[in-house]
């Protein structure tokens, strides 16, 4: 039973974890739940470089306690363990529109928009 949402507005990139662009994907899990690979589709990824900009057309997280969204860089298309981890966040109930920036030493420099919707 979820009780609060939350919206994933954008992802600005102010540095990659690698020199040029990380192939960069979510995956998002609310309460311990099942985990949402973003974009969907297995093997699925955004590229970024140092500037960018991802914005999603409609990403809305329910949950009750928490939802955990951690970015990673997808190194190779055909094994997702050799992923490098960026960085992530545990969203707890809040309310407003916010950004939080998330920076890793591999040099991995994200931040995340969001409005609470509930
Ligand atoms: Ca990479």
């Amino acid at each position: 039973m979820s009780k609060h949402s939350i919206q994933i507005n954008s992802i600005y990139c102010g540095g990659t974890s690698e020199t040029g662009h990380d192939e960069v994907y979510l995956v998002c899990q609310a309460d311990a739940g099942l985990p949402i690979h973003i974009p969907s589709g297995i093997n699925t990824a955004n590229s970024m470089a140092k500037g960018d900009t991802w914005t999603f057309d409609k990403i809305i997280l329910n949950f009750e306690y928490e939802v955990l969204v951690t970015l990673w860089d997808r190194d190779v298309s055909y094994d997702p363990n050799l992923a490098t981890y960026l960085q992530s966040n545990d969203f707890q109930p809040g309310s407003g529109t916010g950004s939080i920036q998330l920076t890793n030493r591999n040099g991995a420099n994200y931040t995340i928009y969001y409005t609470y919707i509930d």
